[in-house]
C-alpha cells in the first residue's frame, strides 16, 4: 500500500515549470563538466529528520501527520516505516539515505535486545534496497540521546558507558557493512563538557582518540572499506564541543595518528555556528585533503542554533559546489540533506515540497559554479594575485632555497617591496552575481 498514493516520481520539468512537484533544475542524466549531476550530487536523505522528526520542540509536542506510523516503538511499525522511507526515496529519485541505529530500529530492554531489534529492522532494509537500488550512503551511531551518555559517550567519565557506545558502534559497523555503506560518520553528540570544574579534557580528549582507533580496527577486522568521517560541530548539546570545525578535527586526526582513516563531513549549519561560512569550512577540509561528504542545510542568521532547514539559497549552494568541484568532487561521500521541515509544514507532501526544493537549489548551486569555472575570472584572478610567488623571489621561498638572512640581504639589495596590487572584492563579488544571472 502507498504512503503517498497522490504523488508519481518527480519529473525534470525544467526552469518554466510552475508545478512545486516537478524538478526545475535536478536534471539527473545532465551532464556538468564531463559528469552526470546524479554522480555529482549523489543525494541522500535522512531517516532521523525525515522519518523520525515529530516536529517537536520545547514548548509543545509533535504537530507532523504521519498516516503509516502507529505512533509506537515497535519492531513491526520500525519495519513498516522502512516502505514507506523507501518509497519517498525513490519517487524523489534519491540514490542514497543515512541513519543512526536508533532511528531505525527502537531501543530494547538492555542490549542484546537492542541488537535483535535492529537485525529485525536491516533485514527490511536490505530488502528495501535490492528492490529499489535506492544505497546507503553513512551509517551511524546515536551516542547522545539515551539518557545513559549525559556525560558522553568516548568522553564519558563513566568506562562502562565507554563500552556500551563501543559495543553499539560494533554492531553498527557490521550492520552497515552489511548493507553496504559507503561511509561511517562519527558526529561528536555530548562528546565536550559544560565546565571544566567537573571535567579532565585531556582524558576525554585521549579516550575519544582511542575509540576512534577501535572501530578503525574493527572496520579492518571485518572488512569494512567504507569511508570514516568525522562532522565537526561547534555548540549544542555541550558548550563546548570537541570537534568544533574543521581546523579543530584535523589537529585531533593527526594528533592522535587517525588522519589516514578519516575525513570530514561538513555540515553548513555546523560552519554557521562555529563562525565560519560553508565555503570556508569545505576549502580548509579539501586543502588538507580531507573533504569527505557534506550535510547539506541550512541555519538563521538570527537564531543561534542547529535549526537544520533545507538550502534554497542559491549563493549558497554555488558557493558550497565551487569548493567541492574545486577539491575534486564528493568521492564516496554526498549531499546528504540533513534537514527537517518546519513544525508548521506537517503534512507528508512537505516532505516532498522540502527536498524538491533543496535538490534544484543544489543543482542550479552545481551548474553556476560550472559556469564560474569554465569562466575562469576568477581562477584567472587568483593566480594573477599571487604571480610573485611562481618566480623570482617567491620561488626561491617557497623552494625552500633562501632563509631569514638571504632574505634580509635581498631586500637590503632591493631597499623596499614592490606596491601592492587591490584585492578588488567588491568587483569579483559582482563577477560572482553575473553568473547567477546566467544559469
Ligand atoms: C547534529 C548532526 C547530526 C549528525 C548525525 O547536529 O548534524 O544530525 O549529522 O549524527
Ligand atoms: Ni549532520
Ligand atoms: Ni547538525
Amino acid at each position: 500500500m502507498s504512503a503517498f498514493p497522490d504523488i508519481d516520481t518527480i519529473q525534470y520539468e525544467g526552469p518554466d515549470s510552475d508545478n512545486p512537484l516537478a524538478f526545475r533544475w535536478y536534471n539527473p542524466d545532465e551532464i556538468v563538466e564531463g559528469k552526470t549531476m546524479k554522480d555529482h550530487l549523489r543525494f541522500s536523505i535522512v531517516y532521523w529528520h525525515t522519518f523520525r522528526g515529530t516536529g517537536s520542540d520545547p514548548f509543545g509536542p509533535g504537530t507532523a501527520v504521519r498516516p503509516w506510523d502507529d505512533g509506537s516503538d515497535s519492531v513491526d511499525n520500525a519495519r513498516n516505516r522502512v516502505r514507506v522511507a523507501f518509497e519517498l526515496f525513490e519517487k524523489l529519485q534519491a540514490p542514497y539515505y543515512a541513519f543512526h541505529d536508533r532511528d531505525v530500529s527502537p531501543e530494547g530492554s538492555d542490549l542484546a535486545e537492542s541488537h535483535k531489534n535492529f537485525d529485525a529492522v536491516a533485514e527490511v532494509l536490505k530488502e528495501e534496497q535490492q528492490r529499489s537500488g535506492v544505497k546507503l550512503l553513512w551509517g551511524t551511531c546515536n551516542l547522545f540521546s539515551h539518557p545513559r551518555y549525559m556525560h558522553g559517550a568516548a568522553t564519558s567519565c563513566n568506562a562502562d558507558v565507554f563500552a556500551y557506545a563501543a559495543s553499539e558502534v560494533k554492531k553498527c559497523l557490521e550492520i552497515t557493512n552489511e548493507l553496504g555503506g559507503e561511509n561511517y560518520v562519527f558526529w561528536g553528540g555530548r562528546e565536550g563538557y559544560q565546565n571544566l570544574y567537573n571535567t579532565d579534557m585531556k582524558r576525554e580528549l585521549d579516550n575519544l582518540g582511542r575509540f576512534l582507533h577501535m572501530a578503525v580496527d574493527y572496520a579492518k577486522k571485518i572488512g569494512f572499506e567504507g569511508q570514516f568521517l568525522i562532522e565537526p560541530k561547534p555548540k549544542e548539546p555541550t558548550k563546548h564541543q570537541y570537534d568544533s570545525d574543521a581546523a579543530a578535527c584535523m589537529n585531533f586526526l593527526r594528533a592522535y595518528d587517525l588522519e589516514d582513516h578519516f575525513k570530514l563531513n561538513i555540515e553548513t549549519n555546523h560552519a554557521t555556528l562555529a563562525g565560519h561560512t560553508m565555503m570556508h569550512e569545505l576549502d580548509y577540509a579539501g586543502g588538507q585533503g580531507a573533504l569527505g561528504s557534506i550535510d547539506a542545510n541550512t541555519g538563521d542568521l538570527l537564531l543561534g542554533w542547529d535549526t537544520d532547514q533545507f538550502p534554497t539559497d542559491y549563493y549558497l549552494t554555488a558557493q558550497t559546489m565551487l569548493m567541492i568541484l574545486k577539491h575534486g568532487g564528493l568521492g564516496s561521500g554526498g549531499v546528504n540533506f540533513d534537514a527537517k521541515v518546519r513544525r508548521e509544514s506537517f503534512e507528508p507532501v512537505d516532505l516532498f515540497y522540502a527536498h524538491i526544493g533543496g535538490m534544484d537549489a543544489f543543482a542550479k548551486g552545481l551548474k553556476i559554479a560550472a559556469a564560474v569555472r569554465a569562466d575562469k575570472k576568477l581562477e584567472q584572478f587568483v593566480s594573477e594575485r599571487y604571480a610573485s610567488w611562481d618566480s623570482g623571489i617567491g620561488a626561491k621561498i617557497e623552494a625552500g632555497k633562501v632563509g631569514l638572512e638571504e632574505l634580509q640581504q635581498y631586500m637590503l639589495d632591493k631597499g623596499n617591496s614592490d606596491p601592492n596590487t587591490s584585492g578588488r572584492q567588491e568587483m569579483l563579488e559582482a563577477v560572482f552575481n553575473r553568473y547567477i544571472d546566467r544559469v
